[in-house]
């Protein structure tokens, strides 16, 4: 059953049908990309599957874009893989390059192609994995360009630890500012945490400057800590910031709630 599908609205513009969910709710979201980016490891392609499956059960018409060539298997079932196309593997084997190498290549390639466009309420998109030859090579602003209605999921792995907190923000920033597109920041893996270190790590990012302040770093960080912390409190928006658990589906209400409010402009992120 769909969360909030109350009304529906059915308006013809030439070939295209344009749904209109709940209209009364500020919830008329219709073809969005949701590109899942993040470190490697950090759960992409786990949040991909299980966020595409809450996102079905709650009634909502979902695809599955894979840009990962260096895939070897998924968790799950995507109606386009970009590795029907070129592989690393492939690459590196009739080119003669190293895994590097053959990365960038395939990213020239990916920019150059068109990926599909579905008829979909979601569309979810599981980036590559090495994400800094995505995000830093001019191919992935260009790719990034190519998904109309885009908003990134910028996965934090929670094991970072607070005090490396500010690494994996400034990296989401770089993120943002090279793909230009809007970002939510999400913290996966909480299941891995002692209890309440979820919470520090919450309030660290929505309050960087002032939590940095509690956390006293030691040796040189110290000298940075602060001042970087103040810095991201100025640059970041405030932004309240899901805590996830792609294993155990933990927090997915919360991250839809936010994809509709970055949607329709008029939400509160805080
Ligand atoms: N405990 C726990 N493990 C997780 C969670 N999300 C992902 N993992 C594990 O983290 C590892 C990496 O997950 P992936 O989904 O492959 O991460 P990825 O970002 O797609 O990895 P690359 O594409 O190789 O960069 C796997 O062993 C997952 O099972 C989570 O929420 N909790
Ligand atoms: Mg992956």
């Amino acid at each position: 059953m769909r969360k909030t599908g109350l009304i529906n609205l059915f308006i013809i513009f030439s070939e295209e049908i344009i749904v209109f969910d709940s209209c009364n709710s500020n919830r008329g979201l219709f073809k969005v990309n949701i590109m899942i980016l993040g470190p490697a490891g950090s759960g992409k392609s786990l949040l991909t599957k299980s966020f595409s499956d809450y996102l079905r059960e709650e009634g909502y018409n979902v695809k599955v874009i894979n840009l990962d060539p260096g895939c070897i298997s998924l968790p799950y079932d995507c109606d386009y893989d970009i590795r029907s196309k070129f592989t690393i593997e492939e690459i590196m084997r009739k080119e003669g390059l190293g895994p590097n190498g053959a990365l960038l290549k395939a990213m020239e390639k990916l920019s150059k192609m068109n990926i599909p466009s579905f008829n979909a309420d979601f569309t979810l998109i599981d980036a590559p994995g090495q994400l800094e030859v995505f995000i830093f090579h001019k191919a992935g602003p260009k790719i990034a360009g190519k998904l109309k209605n885009s908003i990134g999921v910028f996965i934090i792995d929670a094991t970072i630890g607070v005090k490396d907190l500010p690494a994996a923000y400034l990296y989401s920033l770089a993120t943002r500012y090279r793909l230009g597109i809007e970002m939510i920041n999400v913290i996966n893996k909480v299941d891995l945490l002692e209890e309440g270190e979820a919470e520090k790590v919450k309030a660290y990012l929505i309050n960087p400057a002032s939590q940095a302040k509690k956390i006293k770093p030691k040796g040189m960080l110290s000298d940075i800590y602060i001042p970087l912390s103040e810095l991201l409190q100025k640059v970041v928006p405030a932004q309240r910031v899901p805590l996830l658990s792609a294993k155990y589906k933990i927090g997915f209400s919360e991250l839809l709630d936010m994809l509709y409010e970055v949607k329709c402009a008029c939400g509160d992120l805080t």
